[in-house]
């Protein structure tokens, strides 16, 4: 099993599992979703061999590399380089393109056009590009953004949190999920479940709406407010918060979760995403329906795959009996990274 931040130095293909890992990393932040899925499936594949895989026959003999994959391990191990990756960030234009892929609320089509209209640097887009009030924001933030926060300051936000949530109602429950909970340590923002065991969507919403992020934005805990939900079955709050006394402002998002969800929303919000992605295709290669509120069946499928009915739910709340009616042994958080 692989855990957050652990080294795979002793595997006898971590040279070549490190190179591929920066290309996937690439491809992942230009938003190409499958060369990403390629590149971390050889991935995958590699950390399971125990002995040094150097041609292209051999790569091939595995399950998960492809022609090209395998081209470029053979290439990584006899040349000790791979100069796709070396192609890559080469000109002003590609750099620009990654500086601007990470401004919070701004995509890889958007980036692609600041790029167009000729902006380089972040200065550029601060004097001449239209931005939305929250790509300002993702400007003007951008390095305090781009930081990962030491795994002890997550849980100083949570703890801010759940003092105020539960000075309005102490049976609230406030659960730290993603990164951190696969006990990650450092992350890259901040997920904090919101819950109580007999609440309503509409009543944890109103009490973090109407009362709790107004509070913490007052004291100065919650610097701004992002993308937000008031109305509807929406059920998050995106922003920034900061410690007192200090200047760099962290990405926050509060999950509203009803207490029959609560396990659907573990599950999700825990990640990581490649783990969600092959629980979902799971649970429908078995007739079934997973998503962030409960695992459904009977879900009817017309042509195309497309639903026909939502199903009935068969578990929201029980995050391990979740994992027992499709099948999955229970696997704690932190080996949940596929
Ligand atoms: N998630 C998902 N698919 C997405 C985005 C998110 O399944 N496209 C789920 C899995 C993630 C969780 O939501 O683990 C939280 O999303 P984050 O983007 O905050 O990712 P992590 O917390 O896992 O990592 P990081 O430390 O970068 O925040
Ligand atoms: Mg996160
Ligand atoms: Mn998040």
């Amino acid at each position: 099993q692989k855990h957050d931040g652990t080294s795979i130095s002793s595997n006898p293909n971590a040279r070549t599992i490190e190179t591929l890992q920066k290309m996937a990393d690439y491809y992942d932040r230009t938003a190409d979703n499958w060369r990403t899925m390629a590149y971390r499936k050889a991935i995958t594949a590699l950390k399971q061999q125990d002995t040094q895989i150097c041609t292209k026959a051999q790569a091939l003999g595995i399950r998960g590399i492809g022609q090209r994959l395998a081209d470029k391990i053979e290439e990584i191990v006899s040349t000790d380089r791979l100069r796709r990756l070396e192609n890559i960030n080469s000109t002003p234009e590609d750099r620009s393109l990654q500086l601007f892929i990470g401004v919070y609320g701004a995509g890889f089509a958007q980036a692609s056009k600041w790029v167009a209209k000729g902006y380089r640097s972040l200065e550029d887009l601060k004097t001449m590009a239209e931005l939305t009030a929250n790509q300002k924001i993702g400007v003007e933030r951008y390095h305090d953004f781009q930081q990962r926060i030491p795994r002890a300051e997550v849980a100083v936000h949570a703890n801010i949190v759940r003092a105020a949530v539960q000075a309005i109602d102490p049976d609230m429950e406030v659960i730290v999920a993603g990164s951190y909970r696969r006990g990650a340590a450092d992350c890259g923002d901040i997920d904090v479940l919101i819950t109580k065991n007999t609440g309503t969507l509409e009543y944890i919403r109103d009490l973090m709406i109407e009362n709790v992020v107004p509070t913490l934005t007052q004291k100065g805990f919650l610097k701004v407010s992002l993308a937000a939900t008031s109305r509807g079955d929406g059920s998050k709050w995106h922003g920034a918060s900061a410690l007192p006394d200090t200047e760099i402002w962290r990405r926050i998002d509060l999950l509203f979760v009803p207490g029959s969800e609560i396990g659907a929303a573990l599950l999700y919000f825990t990640g990581n995403d490649i783990f969600n992605r092959s629980l979902r295709l799971l649970a429908r290669k078995k007739g079934m329906r997973l998503n962030q509120r409960g695992l459904y069946k009977d879900v009817l499928r017309g042509a195309g795959q497309v639903k026909v009915t939502e199903g009935s739910l068969l578990e929201g709340q029980d995050e391990k009996h979740i994992l027992e009616i499709l099948g999955v042994p229970w696997r704690p958080p932190e080996h949940r990274i596929c």
